[in-house]
């Protein structure tokens, strides 16, 4: 006897294939915060494929994610630019700095996929890049958000440096800023490690309410 098929799995079935497909998300972590908040996500199941790029190696991170290593500046540049700032040099710092997009975020960069930029601002790798990418971005027409975070008030100088380049990127349609201080705001003193694991919960938040439909 032949086998009735149900009307609604017939259906169900119709609509698999009616349906658009979603765009991949793909999460790039820039700078050493970046690959911290990007192993945040990752760990608590944040849907995408995802890169980190950092100037120290990391070999924390899941196998999945790509690593890659990449210096914007050499050791006597940074060395430089400590020194100017020990000196008290206020002046925002604007060195000659490498900010070519490495190769293989650009190639990750033309994917059909919709993209969230994770940095903590106030640092320079992460700092200088998240710029070029979001540009880059930009001038592709790709759906894209900046999610990052600004230091804690301890942290000096890096705040202004931090505030510079959050004024840049706010122009962009999808910016979204975690201050790390409210944390210590809302809760007084902890280890950083604490502090840094609030505010990533926070940039998750952020992240998981991003591109609904
Ligand atoms: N939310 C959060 N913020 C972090 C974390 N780690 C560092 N930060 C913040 O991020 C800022 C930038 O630090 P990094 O990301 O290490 O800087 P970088 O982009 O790697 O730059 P360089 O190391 O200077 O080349 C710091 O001033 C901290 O306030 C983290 O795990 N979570
Ligand atoms: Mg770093």
């Amino acid at each position: 006897m032949k086998k009735k098929v149900p009307l609604h799995s017939a259906t169900d079935w119709l609509n698999t294939f009616v349906e658009p497909k979603k765009k991949e998300t793909h999460i790039i972590g820039l700078g050493g915060a970046g690959c911290n908040i990007a192993k945040y996500l990752y760990e608590k199941g944040f849907k995408g494929t995802y890169s980190c790029l950092s100037n120290v190696e990391r070999t924390d991170l899941p196998a999945s994610v790509l690593f890659i290593e990449h210096h914007i500046y050499s050791k006597e540049k940074q060395l430089q630019l400590i020194l100017k700032r020990v000196k008290g040099d206020k002046e925002v710092p604007k060195p000659d700095l490498d900010t070519t997009i490495p190769e293989l975020i650009e190639k990750r960069l033309k994917d059909n996929c919709r993209f969230i930029l994770l940095v903590g601002l106030g640092g320079m790798t992460g700092s200088y890049l998240v710029k070029q990418v979001a540009d880059y971005l930009k001038d592709k027409d790709k759906e894209f958000a900046v999610v990052c975070t600004t230091p804690f008030n301890f942290e000096g100088d890096t705040n202004e440096y931090a505030d510079k380049i959050k004024d840049e990127l706010a122009v962009l349609p999808n910016f979204y800023c975690f201050s790390n201080e409210s944390i210590r705001e809302k809760y007084g003193n902890m280890t950083m490690r604490k502090a840094f694991a609030m505010a990533n919960e926070e940039v998750w938040k952020i992240c998981k309410e991003l591109f609904k439909e």
